[in-house]
């Protein structure tokens, strides 16, 4: 398989968690660096990774990678079998990937992009205020659940999640323990896991080479729909539009 991933990315990151915990081997492909791109738009024509190549079978979007996966490589399932409980998965995952994703997109470019200028006033706080909130609502769905793991073994609610939660620290952000202890529970089980400590060893190999790697695009940011949702949303949308006329936006192609 040829998995055209990029160690900063969360949807990578998911589906390089679902290939590993299923054991499948895999050629890694960064498909975000300069010398990638033409390899990465004929397998992607949005120029997004994740995407895999398996035999003659090309997959884009990590959910339909992660569901690819699950349907041909049955061993060691990554959705829960009973049918309300891969609906609460789901919906974690969704949560994952359009809402938490998000939010730390925005806020964080200031620690990764080649900026000269500071985050606008507000926009920790705005991010710290819709993650609570969105804690919040996990907390209350852990409560219906079976500890360690809500879903009785590693599931695609984790691979989404794993992702932002690692990061919530080193860019600045908190999970309150006494707030939301069943989601910090949950957090440290994952935490204690081979599976995600090879993620983070990973991910922290990938950001130490960020700063003098000259293969990324780092002045210009990629946008796509939820990110942009969320700021236009919270009131942030004289930054956004000076960023588009100063032609710091990339698009999917
Ligand atoms: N819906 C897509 C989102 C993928 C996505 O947003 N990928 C970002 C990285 S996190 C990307 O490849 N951006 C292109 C770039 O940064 O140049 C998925 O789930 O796979």
């Amino acid at each position: 398989m040829q998995f055209f991933t990029n160690g900063f990315s969360p949807f990578a990151r998911k589906v390089a968690l679902a290939l590993d915990y299923k054991g499948l081997a895999y050629e890694p492909i960064d498909g975000l660096t300069h010398e990638n791109r033409d390899a990465l738009l004929k397998v992607n024509p949005r120029a997004e990774v994740p995407a895999l190549i398996d035999g003659d079978v090309t997959i884009v979007n990590s959910s339909d990678i992660v569901a690819y996966l699950d349907l041909k490589y049955p061993e060691r399932p990554i959705y829960p079998a009973a049918i309300k409980d891969r609906v609460e998965a789901r919906a974690l995952e969704r949560l994952a990937d359009t809402r938490i994703d998000a939010i730390m997109l925005d806020c964080s470019i200031w620690t990764w992009a080649d900026r000269k200028d500071v985050a606008p006033p507000g926009l920790m706080e705005a991010g710290q205020a819709d993650l609570d909130t969105i804690f919040a609502r996990i907390e209350s769905v852990l409560a219906n659940c079976p500890t360690p793991l809500p879903f009785g073994h590693l599931t695609i609610a984790e691979f989404a999640l794993w992702p932002h939660l690692a990061a919530l620290r080193p860019l600045g952000f908190t999970m309150s323990p006494e707030l939301y202890p069943r989601l910090n529970g949950w957090f440290a089980t994952m935490r204690r896991d081979k599976l995600f400590l090879n993620d983070a060893r990973r991910t922290g190999e990938f950001m130490k080479s960020i700063p003098t790697n000259t293969s990324f695009e780092r002045e210009r940011i990629f946008w796509r729909g939820d990110r942009i949702e969320w700021l236009l949303a919270r009131g942030f949308d004289d930054w956004f539009f000076a960023e588009l006329r100063a032609g710091r936006t990339i698009w999917p192609e």
